[in-house]
């Protein structure tokens, strides 16, 4: 049988992988080791960082270096690595609740700083990993295992506080938009500076099971396509049809200095 060409970006010895049938997490793997090949990125001089949840696992089986640790930290690795070595090329897999609970300061400093590293957020609407509960990301009185009446927290926009924050290349792509998640996974792994990339992600094993609460957890992948929207059909978009959407495409892409040390910062950076 002829092997799947991506095979050999692929840590072999971790197969079979954890991820529970039409988890989003697969694809995203799948989409990264494309763009690695299309962009004939060197594995040999990336680190790859995953903290600790579902998402956190995709660097397990990427075969480059591997720094997979604890929950919300992976840009104190990051940029210990990042000063101690700065040719080497940091990707960052985090979940919602990774990013933006437990890392949520991390993140804000990292963006601040303008540490130049490629974070990609997974956000499947839940802390996956434990069992389902509300997130930061969770959508309005979405059910969740923590929230059987409907969470009552409005959820935040992670791109926004990037933006806010000062990251130089902010992003929103999502699994059922194949291209444009392969496309802004390109600009944003070429990007000098802090790069975020949000990808919704369906789950089906938990959100798809409670939010939907329907027998049919699969369908999360079409529940989160039904909630997208390109930054190009908003133009024709009135507000009270964008209620409930969330919108992918590129919010940031520009230069500033870049963190390379205490009060050192490296001029200019690519846009
Ligand atoms: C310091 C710490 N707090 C809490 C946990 C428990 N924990 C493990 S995985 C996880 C959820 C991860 O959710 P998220 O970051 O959104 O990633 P996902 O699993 O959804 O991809 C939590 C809370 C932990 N391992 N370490």
């Amino acid at each position: 049988m002829r092997k799947n060409p991506l095979r050999k970006y692929v840590r072999e010895e971790k197969l079979p992988h954890m991820f529970c049938p039409g988890c989003g997490c697969g694809q995203i793997l799948n989409t990264f080791l494309q763009v690695v090949d299309e962009l004939e990125i060197d594995l040999d001089s990336m680190v790859a960082i995953g903290g600790v949840g579902c998402t956190a696992r995709i660097p397990v089986y990427i075969k480059s270096d591997v720094l997979h640790g604890v929950h919300g930290r992976t840009l104190a690795w990051a940029t210990g690595i990042k000063l101690h070595k700065p040719q080497t090329r940091i990707v960052i897999f985090a979940g919602d609740g990774d990013a933006a609970a437990i890392g949520g300061n991390h993140f804000l400093q990292a963006a601040r700083r303008n540490l130049d590293v490629t974070m990609i957020v997974v956000n499947n609407f839940n802390f996956a990993m434990t069992g389902g509960q509300v997130a930061p990301m969770t959508p309005p009185a979405a059910i969740t295992m923590t929230t059987p009446y409907g969470s009552g927290e409005p959820p935040f926009d992670l791109c926004k506080v990037a933006e806010a924050a000062g990251a130089s290349y902010v992003a929103r792509a999502a699994t059922p938009f194949q291209p444009l998640m392969n496309k802004l996974m390109k600009v944003a792994l070429l990007h000098e500076g802090f790069s975020v990339l949000e990808i919704l992600s369906q789950c089906p094993t938990h959100f798809g099971r409670y939010a939907l609460n329907t027998g049919q957890p699969q369908k999360v992948f079409d529940w989160v396509r039904s909630i997208c929207v390109t930054s190009k059909q908003t133009e024709s978009m009135s507000s009270e049809e964008l209620k409930g959407k969330i919108i992918l495409g590129e919010f940031v892409n520009k230069k500033r200095p870049i963190f390379e040390g205490s009060s050192v910062y490296r001029e200019g950076g690519q846009a």
